[in-house]
């Protein structure tokens, strides 16, 4: 996402641009007026300093491009790591991602304005000539129409913009006809047959030679694609149809937005991510503003600005009004549910959204711009980079980075309207960070972790094209810059397009406005110029009196407790609102507000507890509202928590006779005790604890002194079970799930969280299988009695020592199985990102289950709760108190009785049953994380 340079001074004529002197105009006059009003806050920067700063991104952006064309070019993108070339169908696929190279020299044409812009205009010269000598747009390649559209066509569209502005000065591209602009058109062209659906949202992909839907077309058979994928055409197409005349492309992208428009959910005016180009029906209802969807806003904002059509003004602000009344919960932005605009979707944010704030200033809203801002750079300072997500407490939800330029982009649109220098110390930390971590002898690395500083061996074009483009344009004053950055527009990808296409080759009419269209509300604005009285405050400590509350926000990891404390200083005298996270059941002060809120609590007949609110039986209005915040809080407490159960797995293999490590069990890790994944995996005999329930001092200590313990989930805390067994001397211990039946194949796998206290006096390891895994290992100790088992973080080889001494009296097929079964296994630990430090599931003792409510924004149980087994903590608390162990020594006589003599092979899940159902977690987490980004 990029913005317009934004228009002219106050006052100057704009002659050749349709006004676009609405919201928009407004705005960008304002960025101008703003830059001089600045005399305090943040320290200003010196002229040199900032010289200085710009030097450095000129060197850099030649340490990046050099070594692309010095080891890359024409391949589409540097391998910085490799120092080569990225050449489809030479590297193993990367899915999605690879659908942007068309072996077409992308980085090259992706660079092309940003060298005009880092005044390298003989480089732009030569490389012109290059992109025109050896550039082939009719490779037999299946790529995104999307990816096309934003970095090739709008690549070549803004080095022609640039070539025609730099022909008209005289020194330059005297020799320039046209050419990038017919290359343009050619490729326009390509893409044309994408659209030839009966809805006009384009194909996601299209074969750069045989088009779609042709057997050697080996594409158009999808039936999706992103909002944004559809809705982020308008400019480069636009753009195309007016430099050459040729009024189809625009006809064709405003067919697709017309669509988009028309699909809107009317009563949340907001859209999904993903849509059928068919029938147009929503195939993903969440809605937020980052990945799926994020440059279709940006494209109705601009395609305004560029064009003049007040229509795309007025969508924009009806979506922009939704998003800021669902999507907004500053400083954050949470995807939510276009049915269901009141509740979030996620409990995390993508990277994407980060472009968001500089949208925002082209709007001419600052205050949120600056506070999500001021949220993602707090982020980067505790990280480096933005991870690709992270979660609404700030920690890291996908690790990878792949230098994307969006927050850069926000920062110069910041700078710009606030003149605020705290912006340009931002943009030095930004510098500083690439230089530092990413910065690798061939090029700059995409980094694969975060947290961990690895690398990538990827270089994406965009880094080129806006990454530069913005810190340089930064630090830049109007004299470094060969021509007026202000008659154009910013792409998506931060192409430049000149202000006057909007007057030229008009030949699209204007939509009609019609009354279908929400009303503007322009009472914010009284039409003076400057403005600044609105958009931005006459005070030059604005900004930072936005930013100061959310300084520490990442490390206090509460922004919704901050914004309430802000809230809450404005009613004096209030007590602090309960906070979902601090809630316990057991405290009777808690349940006391919880009443007051008008929550009742209800005891679940299957031992949960629900939550369900009436605000009319509130003490008051306020407290009204504050129940229902505290229901959102505990909804998105919830879903986090699901989310978090989904941590890698950790095994438990049973190692002694005659398995020697080839039965491995998924289990679920703890956040208390020895983290198995940092140390040594712990290896022990099996022994069952004596009260099986682990809830109170053992009265076989003996059985399980330097054993590992096996101990029956349920009646209390799990941290207790862990101190119960570790003073009667188990090295470990096993929690079984008491749910009969339920298993990591049905459940998602979660960890055990602590019980509120400090949990660091608990050193032994604790894992936790779901009762059919845990009866495997029952179901051994029954057999063969001496049962050992290794618990780590990841399955280990088989033990060749204890192999030979004795071979397995399995047959061949089932050893066999039993190998892929381990390597499997380790693919599930491979997918998963999160690291166990970063999981740190706040303890909550109680898993509280928000049922619906008869308040509109309460939660609907089957959202809640689909998942039978995962609040059985709480279950087990308030649950009748049975004698387990009694129970359990009855249940192991029954079995032993009716089948004395019962062999392993007849008792276990059998082994293609459980590699079918890893196999189809696997498929699972690989859907989720597809789906996700
Ligand atoms: C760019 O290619 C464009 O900005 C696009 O709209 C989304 N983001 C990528 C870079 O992150």
């Amino acid at each position: 996402m990029s913005e317009a340079g934004g228009g002219r001074g106050c006052g100057s004529p704009v002659p050749q641009r349709a006004p676009w002197s609405l919201v928009a105009a407004t705005a960008a006059l304002c960025l101008v007026s703003a830059t001089s009003v600045w005399t305090a806050g943040a320290a200003p920067m010196s002229r040199e300093e900032k010289q200085k700063l710009g030097n450095q991104v000129l060197e850099m952006f030649d340490h990046a491009y050099g070594n692309y064309m010095e080891h890359a070019y024409p391949a589409d993108e540097l391998m910085p790591l490799t120092c080569r070339g990225r050449v489809r169908g030479q590297e193993p696929s990367r899915g999605d991602v690879d659908d942007a190279l068309g072996k077409f020299s992308l980085t090259l044409i992706d660079s092309l304005d940003t060298l005009v812009v880092l005044n390298k205009t003989k480089e732009f010269e030569d490389a012109v000539r290059k992109v025109l000598r050896d550039v082939n747009l009719d490779n037999d390649v299946v790529v995104s129409v999307f990816e096309t559209n934003i970095r090739v066509l709008g690549g070549l569209l803004g080095g022609h913009s640039l070539a025609i502005m730099l022909k008209e000065k005289g020194e330059y591209m005297q020799w320039y006809n046209d050419e990038l602009l017919q290359m343009a058109k050619q490729l326009g062209y390509k893409l044309l047959p994408a659209f030839n659906t009966t809805s006009g949202l384009p194909y996601p992909r299209i074969n750069l030679k045989f088009g779609i839907r042709k057997p050697e077309a080996r594409t158009g058979t999808e039936t999706d694609t992103c909002t944004a994928c559809a809705g982020t055409l308008i400019l480069e197409f636009a753009a195309l149809s007016r430099f050459t005349g040729a009024t189809i492309f625009e006809e064709y992208a405003r067919k697709a937005l017309d669509f988009l428009w028309e699909k809107r959910q009317r009563s949340s005016n907001l859209v999904g991510v993903t849509i059928n180009i068919h029938t147009g029906d929503w195939v993903r209802k969440d809605s937020g503003v980052g990945a799926g969807i994020d440059s279709y806003y940006e494209y109705l904002l601009k395609a305004y600005v560029l064009l003049g059509d007040d229509s795309f003004l007025e969508r924009f602000n009806t979506h922009y009004d939704a998003i800021m009344r669902y999507i907004s919960q500053p400083p954050l932005l949470l995807d939510v549910h276009i049915h269901k605009p009141m509740l979030n979707a996620r409990t995390w944010m993508d990277a994407l959204l980060a472009f968001f704030p500089g949208l925002q200033v082209l709007k001419g809203d600052i205050r949120p711009a600056i506070e999500t801002h001021e949220m993602l750079y707090q982020v980067i300072k505790k990280h480096n980079f933005l991870p690709e997500a992270f979660t609404t407490d700030f920690r890291v939800h996908w690790a990878q980075h792949p230098l994307r330029p969006e927050f850069a982009e926000s920062t110069y649109f910041l700078y710009k309207a606030t003149g605020d220098p705290y912006y340009l110390e931002v943009g030095k930390t930004l510098i500083e960070n690439l230089n530092k971590y990413a910065r690798v002898p061939c090029g700059f690395a995409a980094m694969k972790d975060v947290r961990t500083g690895s690398h990538e061996d990827r270089m994406d074009s965009f880094f080129l094209a806006e990454m530069f483009k913005y810190l340089y344009l930064l630090f830049a004053d109007k004299e470094d810059i060969i021509f007026d950055i202000e008659d154009y527009i910013f792409t998506t990808e931060a192409h430049l397009l000149p202000l006057w296409l909007s007057t030229t080759n008009q030949s699209i009419s204007k939509k009609n406005i019609t009354s279908e269209y929400t009303e503007l509300d322009d009472s914010n604005f009284d039409w003076t110029c400057p403005n600044t009285q609105i958009l931005f405050p006459n005070d030059p400590l604005y900004a930072q009196s936005i930013r100061e509350p959310l300084k520490n926000v990442v490390d206090k990891s509460c922004p919704r407790g901050i914004i309430r404390v802000r809230e809450e200083s404005f009613r004096s005298g209030a007590k602090p609102p309960l906070r979902a996270r601090d809630f316990m059941a057991t405290n009777p002060e808690h349940l006391e507000i919880l009443k007051k809120m008008g929550v009742s609590l209800i005891h679940l007949k299957d031992g949960r507890v629900q939550l369900v609110q009436h605000a009319i039986q509130a003490a008051s209005s306020i407290d009204a509202e504050d129940g229902l915040r505290f229901m959102q809080e505990m909804i998105e407490l919830s879903s986090q928590q699901q989310k978090e159960q989904q941590l890698p797995p950790r095994a438990v293999q049973i190692v002694s006779h005659p398995f020697f490590g080839r039965v491995v069990l998924t289990a679920g890790p703890a956040q208390f005790g020895l983290d198995l994944s940092k140390h040594k995996e712990t290896r022990g005999f099996v022994a069952s604890s004596k009260p099986y329930n682990g809830c109170s001092e053992l009265t076989n200590p003996e059985a399980v002194m330097g054993k590992i313990a096996l101990i029956q989930r349920g009646q209390c805390m799990f941290a207790e079970k862990a101190r119960n067994i570790q003073n009667a001397g188990a090295i470990g211990g096993i929690v079984i799930d008491d749910n009969e039946g339920s298993s990591s194949d049905t459940a998602p796998l979660f960890q055990m969280a602590g019980d509120g206290k400090d949990t660091d006096d608990i050193k032994i390891p604790m894992l936790f299988l779901f009762s059919k895994e845990g009866s495997i290992i029952l179901d051994a100790i029954r057999e063969y009695e001496e049962v050992e088992v290794l618990l780590s973080d990841k399955a280990k080889d088989r033990d060749p020592e204890m192999e030979n001494e004795e071979q397995p009296s399995e047959n061949d097929s089932q050893n066999q199985s039993a190998e892929q079964m381990t390597s499997i296994s380790q693919e599930v630990d491979l997918v998963d990102q999160e690291s166990p430090e970063e999981s740190s599931l706040k303890s909550h003792p109680e898993s509280l289950s928000p049922a619906d409510t008869d308040n509109a924004a309460s939660v609907s149980p089957s959202e809640q709760n689909s998942n039978p087994t995962e609040n059985h903590e709480t279950t087990s608390l308030d649950g009748e108190c049975t004698d387990l162990d009694n129970q359990l020594q009855e249940q192991s006589e029954t079995e032993e009785d009716s089948n004395p003599n019962v062999s392993w092979g007849e008792k276990v899940q059998p082994i293609d049953s459980i590699l079918a159902d890893w196999n189809e977690d696997i498929e699972a987490f690989e859907m989720m994380e597809k789906d996700e980004l």
